[in-house]
């Protein structure tokens, strides 16, 4: 297992949208293997591939308090959302930025596990925002990018701030 790095808005490389996997092989277990040991590491709720620069449908989510229930997502697709929640979120590619983001309040998700199986999940609560704040990433999206232009202008001056005292 290897920790993989995660790269932080606003890279471009974020937008990129993720390709359907063709083909689920040693080489996808070994891409979630590294993602779950990433996640874990940074103390996330979930890590979509997209964060460490792998531009393939290929999601982790473990909302458990005891980090036991590691969920993977290959190729996921949403069959049914319902009602609408605001919650805040956080994501490990904007770290230290905390804001509200309306979601579905509860979705249906289908997916292929790491050995290609289908599954097919209603989740609700955290775990619907963890999915869909993952699937966003997938396509290019991060949740800033749900904020107001005001806010975003302002969370990219704080970045940038950050970043030139950290240099
Ligand atoms: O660790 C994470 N916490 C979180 C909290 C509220 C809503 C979404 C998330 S996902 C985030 C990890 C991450 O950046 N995944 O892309
Ligand atoms: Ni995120």
């Amino acid at each position: 297992m290897a920790l993989l790095d995660i790269i932080h808005y606003p890279d471009p490389r974020l937008h990129i949208p993720a390709a359907k996997v063709e083909c689920i092989d040693d080489a996808t277990r070994k891409l979630v293997a590294d993602m779950a040991e990433t996640m874990y590491a940074a103390e996330g709720i979930g890590l979509a591939a997209t964060q460490v620069n792998v531009h393939q449908q290929v999601l982790v989510i473990d909302v458990s308090s005891d980090r036991s229930g590691l969920r993977v997502f290959i190729n996921p697709e949403i069959l049914r959302c319902e009602g609408a929640s605001v919650n805040q979120e956080g994501c490990l590619s904007v770290p230290g930025i905390y804001d509200n983001v309306e979601r579905a309040e509860s979705v249906t998700v289908t997916a292929l596990d790491e050995k290609g199986s289908r599954f097919t999940l209603n989740a609700s609560g955290l775990l619907a925002t963890c999915i869909q704040h993952e699937m966003d990433h997938l396509q290019g999206k991060v949740f800033v990018e749900r904020l107001s232009e005001l806010k975003q202008n302002r969370i990219r001056a704080k970045l940038k701030k950050r970043q030139r005292k950290a240099a």
